[in-house]
């Protein structure tokens, strides 16, 4: 270090304001946008400060069209005479001592007081000026700073004058006008959109105080831009504002207030009938983003007085084990905030309440509060309907465990026992093989006798299956019929579906040609195409056609599928005697029979099921196959008689 030595005197020491501009990241983290965006905030929080504590009842904010920003409200004025200690004006201590703040004593809690705000004098020391002007006991007082370069230094948020008393007023309050320094957050403009939304929000944080937001931006001949804000309902309007666009569950929001002597608690939600919960919480009127122990609490107390209300009314039986909280969460809009005194805030954007008190002061708070307004009969609906919602959300959500399982056990669904039901082929050649889904056990059973084991295998329906499009995925999973086709097929369904694990070619679909079997028909491709499309776009699932009819005559048996057939082989068998038997159902088949007429691949015709539209097919099976019973009566009306409709293209 030679010839660079130290001395006491080459120590800088950075005065006050002077240390936020060499390290202005310290004070606001950004020189960009953010950062002076933070300079306004910083003076807001003071202004919403005052009048929350119940002096005035308005804050003005104005963005000016050189990027300048005033905030006024009108309470009760930022003290103006001098600080014994100090010796300088109030104004002078607040806007040049970094932390300076209001002393605290037991009558006078502030929540918020050097909590989040680092304090309006960082807002002077990263302004060019700052103006204040304070409306007290009849006169205005004035006093000016600004940030001036001198010795090639700048000097920040030094006093341009004294406080001194311009004129009479018979307003009260302050105002603080300042222009962010552009050698600071160089061509950084004031956003509006930025601002609005957080004063909407400060609005609906602090019921009844009044947000008046000016742009005077705009070309000189234009109405100025004026945003309102005041929500006497508070969280409450809050809420419904959040849900605006939405389908709600019940239209009152649950709204729940409460303090104790150090901790104030506001709380509001209500339900959708969407999926997505959404939960906004706010300490101080901070957004905590990343939640902490206040969500925690309420969450707990919910889900706790919830599963409470659904046993007490009979919704949970003994047996059933309680919901969850997701459950109960399914569709909800909360918004939760507290205002407390030494806030820590943790996480990765230190936007997480870490106060570990706080999760059972909400618990419980939210607690008594919530027993006590489903206590009331007049809310009983609303209950119903939470409940009733978060028991579906329940089954929805143990449905997608159950298809998860079925999935993963696709491969080793072979040994279990739902399986017993088919009768494999021996070959194992995925590429040639074909599997019979056959309708009813008798069926079933000439089908395993006349079929060729070596690659074709048989699985009896007993009863119908579940009608995909009227059944929720539980319990079309939990359906016996279903699950032995999921388990045969072996692809595993939904997002799980994967062909190369198809274990036939051809998924061939034997059912009556009467009423039944065409129900049957349509409710198994509706299923494929719900769970399985794949099947259904690579080609793989048939509709076999049985005969309707067997001439026996001397010389043998001719088979007919449909009336002209039957035509052309009466004729051909001119004067010869013949016996004509009209098949009732694939039972009265024998296997011979069967195998010769349905499943010998010289002989049989099968019909490959496709989809040329998807999205079409999508709207018939909906209407065909769904609850709605007009449109269905609709279109069989206008379209066929529903035995006839063909619910997907058929491609020979
Ligand atoms: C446009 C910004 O700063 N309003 C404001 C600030 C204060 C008071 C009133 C105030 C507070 C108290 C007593 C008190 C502040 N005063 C101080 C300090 N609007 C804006 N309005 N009298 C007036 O808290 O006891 C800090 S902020 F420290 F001087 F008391």
């Amino acid at each position: 270090m030679a010839g660079n030595e130290y001395k006491a005197d080459d120590i800088e020491v950075l005065e006050g304001l002077d240390a936020v501009r060499v390290r202005p990241g310290m004070y606001i983290g950004t020189t960009g946008s953010k950062g002076m965006h933070h300079l306004l905030w910083e003076i807001v929080d003071n202004a919403v400060d005052e009048v929350v504590n119940g002096f005035g009842d308005t804050v003005e904010v104005t963005i000016f069209e050189d990027n300048s920003a005033s905030v006024f409200d009108n309470g009760r004025g930022i003290p103006v005479d001098v600080h014994p200690k100090m010796k300088i004006s109030g104004v002078e201590v607040v806007f040049t001592q970094l932390h300076a703040g209001a002393k605290f004593n037991n009558d006078n809690y502030n929540f918020s007081g050097g909590l989040h705000g680092v304090g309006a004098s960082v807002t002077n020391a990263l302004s060019e000026w700052l103006l204040v002007e304070v409306h007290k006991d009849g006169k205005l007082y004035r006093q000016e700073f600004h940030s001036p370069e001198i010795d090639g230094k700048i000097k920040s948020g030094i006093r341009k004058n004294e406080i001194r008393c311009v004129k009479d007023t018979d307003k009260r309050g302050t105002y603080v006008k300042f222009l962010p320094d552009p050698r600071v957050f160089l061509d950084e403009k004031f956003s509006i959109d930025v601002i609005s939304k957080r004063l909407r929000e400060i609005a609906f944080l602090n019921k009844g105080i009044k947000i008046v937001l000016t742009d005077r931006r705009v070309k000189p001949d234009d109405e100025f831009r004026v945003f309102e804000y005041l929500y006497a309902g508070g969280l409450r309007d809050f809420v419904l504002f959040l849900n605006d666009s939405k389908d709600k569950l019940y239209s009152e929001p649950i709204f729940i207030e409460d303090k104790t002597d150090k901790f104030r608690m506001t709380l509001s939600f209500q339900h959708t009938d969407g999926y997505t919960e959404s939960i906004f919480s706010y300490v101080n009127n901070i957004p905590t983003t990343e939640g902490g122990t206040h969500e925690t609490g309420f969450k707990s107390a919910i889900t706790k007085v919830l599963n409470d209300s659904a046993r007490k009314k009979g919704f949970l039986k003994e047996k059933d084990s309680n919901l969850q909280g997701e459950d109960f969460r399914e569709g909800m809009t909360a918004v939760l905030a507290v205002s407390m005194q030494n806030v820590q805030f943790e996480g990765q954007t230190k936007t997480k309440l870490g106060n570990v008190e706080v999760k059972s002061q909400v618990e419980s708070l939210v607690t008594a509060r919530l027993e006590e307004y489903f206590a009331d009969n007049m809310n009983r609906p609303t209950l119903d309907k939470i409940i009733q919602k978060a028991i579906q959300a329940a089954k929805v959500r143990e449905a997608s465990r159950l298809a998860k399982e079925v999935a993963r056990q696709k491969n080793s669904m072979n040994n279990s026992n739902l399986v017993g039901k088919l009768s494999a082929c021996t070959g194992r050649n995925a590429a040639i093989n074909e599997l019979f889904i056959v309708e009813g056990d008798s069926a079933g059973g000439s089908a395993k006798q006349g079929r060729d084991r070596g690659f074709q295998a048989i699985l009896p329906l007993r009863g119908k299956p579940l009608n995909a499009e009227k059944k929720r995925i539980d319990q079309i999973l939990s359906n016996d019929e279903i699950r032995s086709i999921i388990s045969a097929l072996g692809t595993g369904i939904l997002e799980d579906y994967d062909s190369k694990d198809l274990k036939y070619d051809k998924v061939i679909i034997l059912a009556d040609a009467d009423q039944d079997g065409a129900h049957i028909r349509a409710i198994l491709l509706t299923f494929f195409f719900r769970y399985m499309k794949g099947l259904i776009t690579d080609g793989h699932v048939y509709v076999g056609m049985p005969p309707l009819y067997k001439v026996s005559k001397r010389d043998g048996v001719r088979y007919a599928y449909n009336d002209e057939e039957l035509k052309a082989v009466i004729k051909e068998t001119g004067k010869a005697s013949y016996q004509l038997q009209r098949y009732k159902g694939l039972g009265e088949m024998n296997p011979e029979q069967l195998w010769e007429t349905t499943m010998n691949p010289s002989n049989r015709s099968l019909t490959r099921v496709g989809i040329e539209d998807a999205a079409d097919a999508e709207k018939i099976i909906s209407v065909l196959m769904g609850d709605a019973v007009e449109p269905r009566k609709r279109y069989i009306y206008e379209y066929a008689d529903f035995n006839k409709v063909t619910l997907f293209d058929t491609l020979k």
